[in-house]
């Protein structure tokens, strides 16, 4: 799969805004894969899958997490924590991504997870600092990932921890073990 045929993947299922942020998000992964020497090719096809399943119904992507096993506990929490793990699945079911490192900086782009890859590692960031984002901090955190980009990570995890508690919200532990996993290593 090239990067013209991932676009029409993605494209019928994306509304123009998202989309447009599925291209900046792509461009700003492969920034930060030059910069930190991983496979670009590999991080833009990531990148541009990524939010493929952002507007599934809640009900399909119910059926998906059931019927391939994901973990049930998804279930539990907010569900705007399913369409990455719900596209991993779909993007090697439909379109016969069988590239590991692939689906896994799909699956894992929103909340992170212990032990990210570094091609994880940049969608996840890449996800949070692309050009359209405005949330405080973010200009910090994107100025940081000019220069680490574990750091940059921790940073938005912090701070979409800190938000979520804010908003008296529940985290998903795959977002602690990142956030912990990522203060132990970087200290
Ligand atoms: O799909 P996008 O909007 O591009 O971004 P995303 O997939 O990173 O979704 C981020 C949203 O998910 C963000 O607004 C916060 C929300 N969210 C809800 N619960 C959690 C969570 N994010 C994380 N990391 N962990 C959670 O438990
Ligand atoms: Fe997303
Ligand atoms: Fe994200
Ligand atoms: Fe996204």
């Amino acid at each position: 799969m090239n990067r013209d045929e991932a676009i029409n993947i993605v494209r019928p299922h994306l509304k123009q805004a998202r989309f447009d942020h599925t291209l900046r998000v792509a461009d700003t992964a492969i920034e930060l894969a030059e910069k930190n020497g991983s496979p670009a090719d590999k991080v833009e096809l990531a990148a541009i899958l990524h939010d493929y399943a952002k507007y599934f119904p809640l009900t399909d992507m119910k059926r998906v997490i059931k019927e391939n096993e994901l973990p049930e506990d998804l279930l539990d929490y907010h569900h705007e924590l399913w369409h990455g793990p719900v596209a991993s699945v779909i993007v090697k079911r439909d379109y016969g991504v069988t590239d590991l490192g692939i689906q896994k900086a799909i699956y894992y782009h929103t909340t992170g997870r212990a032990n990210m890859s570094q091609m994880e590692t940049i969608l996840f960031v890449a996800d949070y600092i692309e050009p359209g984002r405005s949330f405080p901090g973010v200009q910090e955190v994107r100025d940081t990932a000019q220069v680490d980009l574990d750091q940059a990570a921790w940073m938005a995890l912090r701070n979409t921890i800190l938000f979520l508690v804010g908003q008296h919200k529940t985290v998903y532990p795959d977002t602690f073990y990142a956030y912990n996993d990522l203060t132990i290593r970087l200290n």
